[in-house]
């Protein structure tokens, strides 16, 4: 294995920092919330008891403190997989690679992350601005394609491949799971179900503006196969994860009930409470 990474591969900021998250590895928490907007972070991190570092760079805002005596970092990824293959590289090049050196680390260092997002259910029963914990995920975004080692199956997937008739599609399909050793912080969540990744929010997600998407029955057809939920990260976050020995979980609000036309009145305040669902679980 090659264990020396050349200065194009793995880029640095003239400070050591990775490129794009533009942190250092001391300025890292081991649990690390991520959220999808930059304004949420502020959000979580008013919170914390202290904080030590605030960076940021593009749409990657950075707040490390401590809560109730714990180090916890809050990050903002930005929209999409393709955002999230930067975001998951990056933070385990800061745990598992020597910067300096630029190799390997012989240790292997597990991040215990979170992502704090919001999300559209597909089921009509699934009321907004509640919580819904990602149990299972398939990626219609196609990034893990892109690592030949990833291969994950469960009786969800097989199921699901089973049933999906979007032949142009299925191609690209790949899924994952929660972490099983966070799972017990969250079983009192109301809703824990079963999230499709999209890489995109209109067709991709069924919504038709001026354009049309695949079909009418879109969402219909998703929910008969067993999806809860439609959002554009949790895909390449349990993937990612999964291959580089990380521990991963979604909470996200309901801000949309697709099948029935409804839009939170208030996500300000369903975000909210989120946000202190998780902590009060994650910090003891
Ligand atoms: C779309 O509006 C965005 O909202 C959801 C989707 O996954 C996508 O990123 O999550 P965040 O609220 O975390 O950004
Ligand atoms: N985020 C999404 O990606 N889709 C929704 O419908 C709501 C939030």
């Amino acid at each position: 294995m090659i264990n020396k990474l050349a200065a194009s591969e793995l880029v640095l900021n003239p400070d050591g920092s990775v490129y794009h998250l533009n942190i250092l590895p001391e300025d890292l928490a081991d649990k690390i919330i991520l959220v999808g907007d930059p304004d949420r972070v502020p959000k979580v991190s008013k919170y914390f008891d202290t904080v030590e570092v605030k960076k940021n760079k593009r749409e990657f805002y950075t707040e490390t403190g401590t809560l109730r005596g714990e180090r916890i970092t809050v990050m903002s990824t930005g929209i999409s997989t393709g955002n999230i293959d930067i975001v998951m590289n990056e933070l385990d090049a800061l745990v598992n690679i020597d910067l300096k050196k630029k190799e390997f680390k012989s240790e292997h260092k597990s991040l215990n992350l979170f992502r704090l997002g919001t999300c559209g259910s597909v089921n009509p029963e699934i009321e907004v601005d509640n919580l819904m914990i990602s149990e299972n995920v398939v990626g219609l975004d196609g990034l893990l394609h892109f690592y030949p080692d990833y291969h994950f199956e469960n009786e969800f997937s097989k199921n699901f491949l089973a049933g999906f008739p979007y032949q142009k599609i299925k191609e690209m399909l790949y899924f994952g799971e929660w972490s099983k050793k966070n799972a017990e912080l969250f079983s009192d969540a109301k809703y824990i179900g079963n999230t499709a990744t999209f890489p995109g929010f209109y067709a991709p997600q069924g919504r038709q503006l001026r354009l049309r998407s695949l079909d009418d029955q879109f969402l219909e057809t998703l929910n008969d196969l067993g999806i809860s939920n439609f959002e554009m990260e949790t895909s390449a976050i349990y993937g990612l994860s999964k291959l580089l020995g990380h521990e991963a979980t979604t909470i996200a609000c309901v801000i949309a009930n697709r099948r029935r036309g409804e839009f939170s009145a208030d996500h300000q305040k369903a975000e909210k409470m989120m946000i202190e669902w998780v902590l009060e679980r994650i910090i003891k």
